[in-house]
């Protein structure tokens, strides 16, 4: 479940292993290029925490944040 503040909508995903988790960011990487709007992100293992906000505006929360996140859950549900 996506967490929205007024400053980032955030996301813990957990994978199967470290495969899985760092083929999701790859993808989501390049799907973010794409947008040429990028995640802030970290990776320990199976787990991938991301949080996304506009810098441009500010740090806010606007679409391009939630168009990113439904990118991210479709690359994560073909992963499993
Ligand atoms: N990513 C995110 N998350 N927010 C931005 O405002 C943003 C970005 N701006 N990626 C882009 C790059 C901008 O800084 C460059 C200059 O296009």
């Amino acid at each position: 479940m996506w967490k929205e503040t007024e400053f980032c909508l955030s996301k813990n995903f957990v994978f199967g292993d470290f495969g899985e988790a760092f083929g999701f960011m790859t993808q989501a990487a390049l799907a973010a290029e794409k947008m040429n709007h990028h995640p802030n992100w970290s990776n320990v293992y199976n787990r991938v925490s991301v949080e996304l906000s506009t810098h441009d505006e500010g740090g806010k929360v606007t679409e391009l944040d939630r168009e990113l996140a439904r990118k991210m859950d479709a690359i994560a549900e073909k992963m499993r």
